[in-house]
């Protein structure tokens, strides 16, 4: 029998196609479709029935590429603060890693970019209705984790971002099963060069089981938390808040 890991391993190395195969033809069946509209709750109970949530996302060759990945959203916060970062190429940036964590961290773009990384090409699929694929280079958020050390209490992991929109900062949370996936990387890196500034530079995450708006681009704080109640309005992101977006967006 061939093992779990044996599995997700020829699937990251592009041989495999079983688990993807079997996704796909779920995906095109209307019952699945219908389970999957069925509300959130009933979306996430029938995600982790179904499928599996360690499973990887597609990824894609390198002539797979969109010829242009457009920017949505914010494509350069306003701030006085994140111009001066941008003049000096994001020498005086600092991510901070905190909350729930043993060891709370402010890590330079360098110590970031030294680390262990992991590049991927994806779809990025945004529900305003476009789609592009896209290279992706960053490290893996588990590690960071690892790094700060997560205490038992943490539940959720909250993306602050440097971008204001009328009333609120732009934020975004994931559960820690997303947030250990082997895909889910801080990417500093897109399409073989440093990350744009239109699409989130220096930092932006990378959670490739979910809809675009997760991705939380610009991100400066990352913390740890138990809930999500106390943060901005308090179901877990910004468009969640303001526009009734699914808090749970899997793909
Ligand atoms: N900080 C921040 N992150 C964000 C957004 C934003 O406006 N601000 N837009 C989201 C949406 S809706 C999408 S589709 C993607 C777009 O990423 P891109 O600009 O690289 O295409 O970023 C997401 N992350
Ligand atoms: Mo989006």
């Amino acid at each position: 029998m061939i093992s779990r890991r044996r599995l997700i391993g020829s699937l990251a190395a592009g041989s495999g196609g079983l688990l993807l195969a079997g996704c796909d033809r779920l995906n095109a069946s209307p019952r699945f479709r219908e389970l999957l509209r069925g509300g959130e709750a009933l979306t996430m109970r029938a995600q982790r029935l179904i499928t599996d949530r360690g499973a990887l996302a597609r990824e894609y060759r390198p002539e797979d590429r969109s010829p242009v990945f457009r920017s949505n959203g914010t494509s350069m916060p306003s701030s006085a603060e994140y111009a001066a970062h941008m003049a000096n190429g994001f020498a005086d940036w600092r991510l901070r890693i905190d909350g729930l964590v043993a060891r709370p961290l402010a890590l330079s773009l360098a110590q970031i970019m030294a680390m262990p990384h992991r590049t991927q090409i994806t779809r990025h699929d945004c529900v305003e209705g476009w789609s592009a694929i896209g290279q992706w280079t960053g490290v893996p958020l588990r590690l960071l984790l690892d790094i700060a050390g997560l205490r038992e209490a943490a539940r959720y992991i909250v993306f602050h971002c440097a971008d204001d929109f009328p009333g609120a900062r732009y934020y975004e949370s994931i559960d820690l099963i997303d947030a250990l996936h082997p895909q889910t990387i801080m990417a500093w890196g897109m399409n073989g060069a440093r990350l744009p500034v239109p699409n989130g530079a220096p930092l932006r995450l990378r959670v490739e089981r979910m809809l675009g708006y997760k991705h939380a681009k610009y991100v400066e704080r990352i913390e740890a938390v138990a809930s999500l109640a106390a943060i901005g309005g308090g179901r877990g992101g910004y468009w969640e808040d303001s526009n009734d977006y699914e808090w749970y967006a899997g793909i």
